[in-house]
């Protein structure tokens, strides 16, 4: 039995969403003495059917309460909420008193929850009467949004998840599913094996892991997809492989997009230099496409996170409207969504260029239908009469002291944001900043002047809506800790005390629900007016509400149990009904290449991290795939800028730097380099990704360039390198991250660090004293040349253990990770801290299978002995055989085994 409530659960067994990426799976989570004990794929949901991705399975291993907020605070003293909610109310007021309604300004998140996003837009839009409340949205799918509506005259994703299974080609264009979206890619794999004549095209100037179920591989340069797709656009009119009764009926602007794709884009041959393409895989991929009905293009970050992100877009609908390739099963071009609720901050119209449910200011009559339905009209400030400042353009209002006061809801702009540095400058000068989160260590918070716990996923109660527009439920199965509140709750708060009680005088979030399901369908009869109408979903009391099952949005009188597909009868958004090709002139990225910064700097994400980490890294079996800060060299780059596999470099560019450890690897391209979003000061010296990019962004959507920075790279200097474990328990001041490189790797019972110094170290043994605490027993072990082990036990526990030497040369951790854990080390344990264990204990390397703990060396090891398959591997060590996120790195695996077996030198060439 499933009772969600505030008070405590009564069930064991309780369906929730997953609050990770935009697929929206299904969660089944067992509760055990008011904790969740496990968790597991929900199998009715129309999302994952039963699979969970790595991610999703780890999600129990994140919920301590260890490291959450749960006390208000302002100016950094702990307040109850009653002081708190007066000071946020006071201080807003005060600066709306002295600066005007537009000085004040939310900054919001696709991990809020759609009731958290619909009452704070209402709040600042609405109430406040500043424009200026945009989202984290405009760093992710901004570009998207802007060319569905150019195109459709909505911000609607045609497509549903049954169409990449009933697609005949794939495209993924720009996305790295099978890290990104891992159970979407799962759903494809499947597809592709029981329909052999699948075909899937990625195109990525990365060699990604996405790339296992390719038939093609397209490694384009970087930004020139516009290009490849005017390309498209034009062979397929030269080839008479256009729908023209589609064009003709359903479509307008053909001519114009035709004559600028010609313009551009005619030579397939040149196209194909322009892309730095093999001209033959091109025709091949524009041949499959012209041929095809059946295409879904699936579309992300590589596409949306550019100057021209908007222009790409569109250029790829041009060429599936050409066609009409959408609109039926298996075709469409589909914008797959990051964060779990991108859709439903859209939805609200938590963009700043947004008013509300699907309005636009510029859509007629609009402003007044909202200050209507809101009951605005006697208030002064009315609604605002424009757009507000997108998120880059923000940050410089606040830089230039035109926005006062921010408030900032569940995400991390002193990292995400590009120009990270300025950010932080604008962030430090801003009067007020609000900053509600969860958790007590984040880079963000050190800017705030109130802190407002919020509850987190497990404890929240609201919906969701997914990439195929699936409105699901999360449910609050755990009561908040300490004090954290729920985001609707805090801001509800603050409305009544600025005096507004009567309209967010809401007792739960199903009440906020329906007020968004009836503004949905307000003056819009069956969706007549805006496409986004889930007015048959208004009025669900809390029973309804509470057992709410999956819907797919537009739900209205006419089609009562959602819509699966979008534009099946071919008429459009558009006051014509007719849907826009759009003239497309590719641009070049911003930030520009130069003698100083010669490389193409490429960002994105890894496996088993969501973000900033600040909830990923609570579970350390996450923090095994990939657990330093790395840069993705081409071996010919390595060469020519001096760096190594493993050893440590720094990327430098315009605005800051970045330091990681470099992996030389062919599946980067020459001349690019590519580093993670993830690191943010809190697990490293100097990792953040969004330092090194410009705040440049696409005219139309405001979405920054975070995939084309430009950068210069060479090798960190190291006369030493360093690694400590330390009792989690340790309260040390970590005098060590005054080094020259560090990194923080949380492990279970455990911390370890990553050190490393441009200055040579004398006396280790001192160092490490001055460093660590006194321990009562101390061991070393120095072996003269500037390596040494030591290891410290204090009341028969291990307090650290220390090795200077490059990391290659580290023991297998796992074992003096459980020493860790040990209350009193047997004497066995003791005699073999220094070695990290038992002889045969040698490092497993990376971690390949998250699920089941398998590491590189294990699995290289069982190849050799003639495990050459990825069932075989399965068989001996459970790796692959659960979530299968990995089992494109296990044939890469058995792939590079058995070229090195070829490269191997036969007796007769040893001989000559
Ligand atoms: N594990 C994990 N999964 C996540 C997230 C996470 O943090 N971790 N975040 C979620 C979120 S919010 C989002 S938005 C999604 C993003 O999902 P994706 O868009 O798949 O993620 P990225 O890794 O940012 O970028 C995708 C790819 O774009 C490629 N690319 C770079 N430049 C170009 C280019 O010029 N052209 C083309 N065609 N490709 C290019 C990159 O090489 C990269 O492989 O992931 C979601 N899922
Ligand atoms: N260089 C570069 N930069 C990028 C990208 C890139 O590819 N490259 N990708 C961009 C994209 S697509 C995205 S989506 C962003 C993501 O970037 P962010 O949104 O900044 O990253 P998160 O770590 O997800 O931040 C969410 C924060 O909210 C907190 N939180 C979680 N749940 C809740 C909740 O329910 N309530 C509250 N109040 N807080 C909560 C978390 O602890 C965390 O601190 O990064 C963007 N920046
Ligand atoms: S695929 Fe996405 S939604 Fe599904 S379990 Fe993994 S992270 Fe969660
Ligand atoms: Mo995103």
């Amino acid at each position: 039995m499933y009772q969600a409530d505030d008070s405590a659960p009564i069930c064991d067994q309780a369906k929730t969403t997953c609050p990770y990426c935009g697929v929206g799976c299904g969660v089944t989570a067992t509760l055990e003495d008011g904790a969740i004990t496990a968790v597991e794929g929900d199998r009715q949901h129309p999302a994952n059917y039963g699979r969970l991705c790595v991610k999703g399975s780890a999600l129990h291993e994140t919920l301590s309460e260890r490291g959450r907020l749960t006390r208000p605070r302002v100016d950094g003293v702990e307040v109850d909420w009653d002081v708190a909610l007066d000071a946020v109310a006071g201080r807003l007021a005060a600066t709306r008193h002295e600066h005007g309604d537009d000085a004040v300004a939310a900054y919001l998140s696709g991990q809020l929850l759609t009731e958290d996003y619909y009452v704070a837009n209402k709040l600042f839009k609405g109430f406040l009467g500043t424009p200026h409340l945009d989202t984290n949205s405009r760093l992710c799918m901004a570009s998207a949004v802007a060319g569905y509506k150019r195109a459709f005259g909505a911000d609607a994703v045609p497509c549903c998840y049954e169409d990449l299974e009933e697609a005949e080609l794939v495209v993924l264009v720009g996305s790295n599913l099978a890290w990104n979206h891992p159970v979407l890619y799962q759903r494809l794999k499947v597809a592709k094996t029981r329909n052999p004549l699948m075909r899937v095209v990625v195109i990525d100037p990365r060699v990604t892991d996405s790339c296992e179920i390719a038939d093609l591989y397209l490694g384009l340069k970087p930004g020139s997809d516009a290009h490849l797709f005017n390309g498209l656009l034009s062979w397929m009119a030269a080839k008479g492989r256009l729908d023209r009764v589609y064009l003709e009926g359903h479509t307008r602007g053909f001519g114009e997009a035709l004559a600028a794709a010609n313009a551009d884009a005619s030579d397939l041959e040149a196209v194909a230099t322009d892309c730095d393409l093999d001209a033959e895989a091109l025709e091949t991929f524009y041949y499959w496409f012209a041929s095809q009905l059946h295409v879904v293009t699936l579309y992300s970050q590589g596409v949306n996170q550019s100057t021209s992100g908007t222009d790409k877009c569109n250029a790829i609908i041009n060429c599936h409207l050409a066609g009409g390739k959408l609109g039926l099963p298996g075709a469409g071009p589909f914008s797959i969504t990051g964060q779990p609720n991108a859709m439903g901050g859209r939805e609200v119209g938590g963009l700043a260029n947004q008013l509300a449910a699907h309005m636009d200011y510029h859509t007629p009559g609009a402003i007044d239908r909202v200050t209507r339905f809101w009951r605005t009209e006697q208030l002064t400030p009315t609604l605002p009469k424009g757009p507000g400042h997108k998120a880059v353009e923000l940050f410089s209002a606040i830089e230039r002291g035109e926005v006062q006061a921010l408030w900032v809801m569940a995400t991390n702009p002193a990292v995400s944001l590009p120009d990270a540095a300025r950010v932080r400058a604008a962030l430090a000068k801003c009067p007020l900043v609000i900053v509600s989160e969860c958790v007590t260590d984040t880079d963000l918070l050190a800017y705030a002047d109130i802190v407002l716990p919020a509850s987190s996923w497990s404890e929240k109660d609201g919906t969701v809506t997914n990439s195929e527009r699936c409105i699901s439920r999360q449910r609050g199965l755990l009561p908040p800790p300490g004090e954290a509140r729920h985001d609707w709750w805090i801001i509800c708060e603050v409305a009544k005390r600025l005096g507004y009680g009567e309209a967010f005088a809401y007792a739960h979030p199903s009440e906020i629900f329906d007020e968004h399901a009836r503004l949905s369908g307000f003056e819009n009869q069956d969706g007549s007016e805006r496409l986004f109408d889930i007015s048959a979903l208004a009025g669900l009391d809390r029973a309804a509400y509470d057992a709410l099952a999956p819907i797919q949005w537009p739900v209205t009188a006419q089609a009562p149990a959602g819509t699966a597909r979008l534009f099946e009868d071919g008429r459009f958004a558009t006051d014509d009904g007719l849907a826009r090709l759009v003239p497309i002139t590719p641009r070049l990225p911003e930030q520009r290449l130069s003698v100083a910064r010669p490389l193409r700097l490429n960002t994105g994400r890894i496996r088993d991290q969501w973000h900033t980490m600040t909830r990923t890294a609570r579970a350390p079996r996450l923090m095994n795939h990939r657990a330093e800060p790395f840069i993705e060299v081409h071996p010919d780059d390595a060469v020519a800028y001096g760096v190594a596999d493993q050893r440590l470099a720094v990327l430098t560019a315009e605005a800051g730097e970045f330091r990681g450890r470099v992996r030389v690897t062919k599946s980067q391209r020459a001349g690019e380099v590519f580093v993670p979003m993830h690191w943010t000061d809190r697990f490293t010296k100097q990792a953040r990704s969004g330092a090194l990019i410009n705040g440049h962004t696409d005219p139309l959507s405001g979405q920054p360039e975070s995939k084309h920075g430009a950068v210069a790279l060479a090798p960190l200097g190291t006369a030493w390198e360093a690694t400590l474990l330390v009792a989690e328990d340790l309260e040390t001041a970590r005098p060590w991250c005054g080094s020259d490189y560090w990194a923080r790797i949380p492990m279970r019972g455990c911390q370890r660090w990553q050190l490393a110094g441009e200055r040579a170290e004398n006396d280790w043994l001192a160092r490490l004293a001055e460093w660590l605490p006194e321990a009562a027993t101390l061991w070393c072990e120095d072996s003269g040349d500037g390596r040494l082990r030591a290891a410290a036990v204090k009341h028969g526990r291990l307090c650290w253990w220390a090795m200077v030497g490059l990391p290659a040369e580290l023991p297998g951790l796992a074992w003096l990770e459980q020493r860790f854990n040990d209350a009193e080390l047997s004497d066995t344990h003791r005699r073999r801290l220094l070695a990290g264990g038992d002889d045969g204990a040698a490092d497993t390397g990376p971690t390949i299978c998250s699920c089941h703990q398998v590491g590189q060396k294990a699995i290289v090891s069982a190849i050799r002995d003639g495990d050459t398959s990825v069932e075989a591997l399965g068989a001996r060590l459970a790796c692959g055989t659960q979530c299968g996120s990995c089992i494109p790195e296990l044939k890469s695996l058995i792939e590079e085994e058995r070229a090195h077996e070829r490269a191997k030198p036969t007796p007769e060439t040893q001989v000559a």
